[in-house]
């Protein structure tokens, strides 16, 4: 899976990295990226080198673990993360923020549900609680 790894990965970020990173397949080539949230959202190929647009910038840290999902059922993968300022941000896979994010969360361990924007092609509403 990571075959220019040897028996250690450092990748640098520009602060602390203080949740878990996520590995996923977010341009959908087949192959999976290495996301970590820190002073901004990295997301790197397993080569080293950034998938392109990112890193993106937040208004603070990114302090939660990154999820990976397809939001809005276009076949394309979104980003969710939570930042310190208290928002919850969506990207795109090329590091676009997505329309509508980020959303005010308020505190970090609050029980939130959201209804996802559905770009008009999904049936029904779609929330995301957690
Ligand atoms: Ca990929
Ligand atoms: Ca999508």
């Amino acid at each position: 899976m990571f075959p220019n790894l040897t028996n250690h990965l450092i990748l640098p970020t520009g602060g602390y990295v203080s949740a878990q990173v996520t590995i996923a397949d977010l341009d959908g080539d087949g192959q999976p990226e290495i996301i970590a949230g820190s002073d901004a959202l990295y997301v790197w190929r397993l080569d080293g080198r950034f998938l392109s647009g990112f890193p993106v910038q937040g208004r603070n840290f990114f302090a939660s673990r990154p999820a990976v999902g397809d939001l809005d059922g276009d076949g394309q993968n979104e980003i969710l993360v939570g930042c310190d300022d208290g928002h919850l941000y969506g990207f795109d896979s090329s590091g676009g923020l997505l329309p509508g994010w980020p959303i005010k969360t308020a505190c970090y361990d609050s029980k939130l549900c959201l209804r996802l924007p559905t770009n008009g092609t999904k049936r029904g509403k779609r929330h995301l609680c957690w």
